[in-house]
């Protein structure tokens, strides 16, 4: 299929053609070189002035970085070269010709910043480090999917363009659907539901929510990836045990198949796989524990949902990843149960990463008078979501579930300083294209 040969493939000896990028450029005088990059590596290529056609060596060295070419010549060994080889060329083919003026410099030796970056997004994953987040990510969501395979999840899609939302009033975002006022979908969540009360029983989904959210944040998206799980016959501890299984596996795929992509990153030292159970807080003993740091101007009480500084404090207290349950049943959505001894208290729980939340599930109300009435508690419309609603009268067994953020499971498991950073291309209160 791809006649041509991998850089990183070349041996001594081997007639070869590749096609890469020109990545440096470097004239000596009566030697000079040009390191051709492609997806494996790079290789570099020797011209001889003086021994070599003019043509070759005008067309090879004329070109400008960045540009795309063809070499064909005679893999040798060179104990000076980057990579103890180099390719003495017989012919140069230029492919693509790039700008002698470049908007970010792909060699990475000159910085950009992030709205650079993320406007060049072609040149700047041709950065390794760059390049690695993506093929991490990519390896995240293959071992969530196998995870959810193994115990036993069928993959769902359901629809982005929706009626009604459930996240809360304010963040949807309005579209118009042939002239009816329609949303772009916050969440799975009635859907996944709706599901585990059909022959399915077990599901997941990874697809993209859309949040009007007005925090300009490093950890907020407008447009984010959600990897969604639900399951009949689950209480809200067996939805934990899968959400650990699901995040563990996603350390454990990255730490076996992604070694390179973590030393182009730095990260071979530090990156482990959480070991042990996650510790479970119940939501009482977690806000006790950010008391007792002392961090918080004001003391938490019971009813308070935990601001980015008591995350913070109590990230730091825990250390691990950690579950926060038996939260306060005001304060979750009407879709959660409630504890049926204990109805202040619900089956709510957050999943924690030490610097913020990664997932929040829940056992559901499947009771079909109890959940009418959490909407009008909530002051919802129970007639708007009578689709929804009404299957909950033809046999809907108890359930849980729970929802991960994608891009954040990415950045707290390689560090990054922003979200936007393990998006292709991010959707924020500033960016809508590209
Ligand atoms: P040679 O005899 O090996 O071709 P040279 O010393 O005649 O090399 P120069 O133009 O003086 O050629 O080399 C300039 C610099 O390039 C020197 O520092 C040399 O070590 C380095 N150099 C020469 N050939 C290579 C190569 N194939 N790979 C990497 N560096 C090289
Ligand atoms: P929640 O609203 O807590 O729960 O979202 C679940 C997880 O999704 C991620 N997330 C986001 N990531 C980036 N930018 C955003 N704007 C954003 N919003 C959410 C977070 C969060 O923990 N229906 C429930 C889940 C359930 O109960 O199954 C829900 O959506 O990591």
């Amino acid at each position: 299929m791809d006649e041509r040969t991998y850089t990183a493939e070349a041996e001594p000896g081997d007639d070869v053609t590749v096609k890469g990028w020109v990545h440096e450029i470097r004239d000596l005088g009566g030697i000079a070189f040009i390191i051709v990059r492609d997806t494996s590596g790079k290789i570099q290529v020797k011209f001889e002035k003086d021994e070599m056609d003019d043509d070759l060596v005008d067309t090879g060295l004329g070109v400008h970085r960045e540009s795309v070419v063809g070499v064909t010549g005679r893999v040798e060994e060179e104990g000076r070269a980057p990579t103890g080889v180099e390719i003495v060329p017989e012919s140069v083919e230029v492919i693509a010709e790039a700008d002698p003026e470049l908007p970010l410099d792909p060699s990475g030796k000159v910085d950009a910043e992030l709205p650079t970056r993320l406007d060049n997004r072609t040149l700047d994953l041709r950065k390794p480090d760059v390049k690695a987040i993506f093929e991490i990510r990519a390896e995240v969501l293959r071992s969530v999917r196998e995870a959810f395979r193994e115990v036993g999840c069928t993959e769902i899609n359901t629809p982005k363009i929706v009626a009604t939302g459930t996240e809360g009033g304010t963040e949807l975002f309005p579209i118009t659907y042939f002239g009816r006022e329609a949303f772009m979908n916050q969440s799975p969540q009635l859907f996944k539901q709706l599901m585990v009360g059909s022959g399915l029983e077990r599901v997941f989904e990874i697809g993209p929510i859309f949040r009007a959210e007005e925090h300009n944040t490093p950890r907020h998206l407008n447009e984010a990836t959600s990897i969604d799980f639900e399951s009949a016959f689950f209480d809200h501890t067996q939805a934990m045990d899968v959400c650990e299984h699901v995040v563990k596996a996603a350390y454990e795929g990255v730490a076996e198949n992604c070694q390179a992509q973590l030393e182009a990153l730095d990260l071979e030292d530090e990156f482990e796989v959480p070991d042990g159970e996650f510790p479970r807080l119940s939501y009482e003993e977690a806000i006790e524990k950010v008391n007792a740091t002392g961090e918080l101007d004001e003391p938490l009480v019971f009813g308070d949902d935990l601001s980015t500084e008591a995350e913070h404090a109590l990230g730091q207290a825990v250390g691990e990843h950690y579950f926060i349950t038996d939260w306060p049943s005001e304060i979750k959505p009407f879709y959660i149960k409630d504890h049926d001894d204990q109805p202040e208290l619900s089956t709510g729980f957050d999943m924690m990463h030490p610097s913020m939340e990664l997932v929040s599930g829940g056992q559901r109300e499947h009771r079909y008078d109890n959940l009418v009435e959490g909407f009008e508690q909530q002051g919802l419309d129970p007639e708007a979501f009578e689709y929804y609603t009404k299957m909950f009268r033809y046999g809907m067994p108890p359930h849980a579930g729970w929802g991960l953020g994608g891009e954040r499971l990415v950045m707290t498991m390689l560090g990054l300083d922003n979200i936007r950073e393990a998006v292709l291309f991010p959707r924020d209160r500033q960016r809508l294209s590209p």
